[in-house]
């Protein structure tokens, strides 16, 4: 059964296989999450990503995590709130599942995930919960390859929303 864990912390520092990076369509960096996990990477991170032609909306595409504790990226683009054409809530699921579905591929065992487009990209977060709580739960009652999903919270109003929602 893989476990599920909530914690607050900088993903950055997280010693688990893979992390994931909220990043944008171009791959080549930015704020928040995604610039403190190239700044942690080192450069041979964005290098890497330079070769991977961007990423769409919903879609995830995995890197060395270089200088990372963890052993790879996994970067995905999540939906600009309001500019999602009313497909949103489907875009940021298709984050979360299609970096499950990465994860499994490339048979790691722990994977661990910031709040996608709740930053820059103004996605609600009492929503935003409610999609990672139903596309996290679908995941693992029909695939059990890993053993840990971590959800990274940056703060403690973040931490406290996503105990509530999956019940602590
Ligand atoms: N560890 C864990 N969570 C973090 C960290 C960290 N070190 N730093 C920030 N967060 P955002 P988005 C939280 O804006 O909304 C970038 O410029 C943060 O508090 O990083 O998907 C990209 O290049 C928030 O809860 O990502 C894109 O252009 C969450 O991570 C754009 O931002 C996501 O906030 C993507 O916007």
């Amino acid at each position: 059964m893989t476990k599920i864990t909530i914690k607050k912390g900088d993903i950055t520092k997280e010693e688990v296989d893979v992390i994931v990076n909220a990043a944008n369509k171009s791959l080549l960096g930015g704020g928040g999450v995604d610039g403190a996990i190239h700044r942690a990477a080192g450069p041979e991170l964005l290098e890497e990503c330079r070769t991977l032609g961007g990423c769409e909306t919903g879609e995830a595409k995995i890197t060395k995590g270089y200088r990372l504790p963890a052993k790879y990226v996994i970067h995905t683009v999540g939906p600009m709130y309001g500019r999602g054409k009313g497909r949103e809530a489907e875009l940021l699921a298709n984050c979360y599942k299609n970096s499950l579905l990465s994860a499994k591929k490339h048979k790691v065992k722990t994977v661990a995930f910031p709040a996608i487009s709740t930053g820059v990209y103004g996605y609600p977060k009492e929503e935003a919960v409610k999609i990672v709580f139903k596309t996290v739960k679908d995941f693992i009652s029909k695939d059990n390859s890993l053993d840990e999903i971590r959800l990274v919270l940056f703060s403690d109003s973040d931490l406290r929303l996503y105990n509530e929602v999956f019940g602590e």
